[in-house]
């Protein structure tokens, strides 16, 4: 299984851009273009659904050797296999989703990845100090992914690499145009959604940003 420490580039399997009849081709697709890390986010449906959508990647996602988080559900992780789940802000802390996820199966390594979803330096630092695997930095830029969600830009991405120890993912309208500006910055790993997923080649697309993400490690 990848490590999360060398992920680069984080993709999302988004419900809100992906038709569920194309969940196992679209997942197939950002897995052959090098995504380190996969999560499943469909925002809005049933727990039971979550878990079925899961069940259906799980074995691309194994077989790539790369980690599946869920958006939320934590609590589903050990029935699906997941490597992990993703909070956000107004959702479990982490300790709570990391109990959910299977603290009680401490035994067994690795333990499930928790990230959280981060909008702020003082979110971040928290998250950071609360213990999560990873965390969301965002968004950079206002996106339809999130609509309505403030834009924090870019300037406190560096502070925010500076203090942090476990990977920090950009995140937020981020697209191969602005990336340069994202790494300029101090990012060293993103999360892209949209614009990935609307590519007309979407192996391509991931394979190329990945290329972009690796040189400039
Ligand atoms: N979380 P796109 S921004 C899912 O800032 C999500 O926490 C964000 O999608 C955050 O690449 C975001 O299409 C949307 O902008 C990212």
């Amino acid at each position: 299984m990848k490590l999360l420490s060398e992920a680069l580039l984080y993709g999302i399997l988004d419900l809100g851009y992906v038709a569920p009849a194309d969940l196992e081709r679209v997942t197939s697709a950002l897995l052959e273009g090098g995504v380190d890390v996969l999560q499943l986010r469909a925002k809005g449906a049933e727990e039971e659904e979550v878990e079925a959508f899961a069940r259906r990647i799980i074995g691309l996602t194994e077989s790539a050797g790369v980690p599946l988080i869920l958006n939320d559900h934590p609590q589903l992780v050990p029935s699906v296999g997941a490597q992990g789940a993703h909070v956000g802000q107004e959702d479990f802390s982490v300790d709570d989703a990391r109990w959910r996820a299977g603290r009680a199966l401490a035994g067994e390594v690795p333990l499930p990845l928790i990230g959280k979803s981060t909008h702020s330096l003082q979110q971040a630092a928290a998250a950071l100090e609360a213990g999560a695997d990873y965390i969301g930095f965002g968004p950079l830029y206002a996106t339809p992914t999130k609509p309505g969600r403030p834009a924090i830009g870019l300037q406190e991405i560096a502070q925010v690499q500076a203090m942090a120890t476990q990977p920090v993912f950009c995140i937020g309208g981020i697209k191969r145009e602005n990336l340069e500006a994202v790494l300029d910055a101090g990012a060293r790993r993103v999360v892209i959604v949209s614009q990935m997923l609307a590519a007309q080649d979407i192996a391509r697309y991931a394979s190329e940003v990945r290329a972009v993400l690796a040189a400039r490690r």
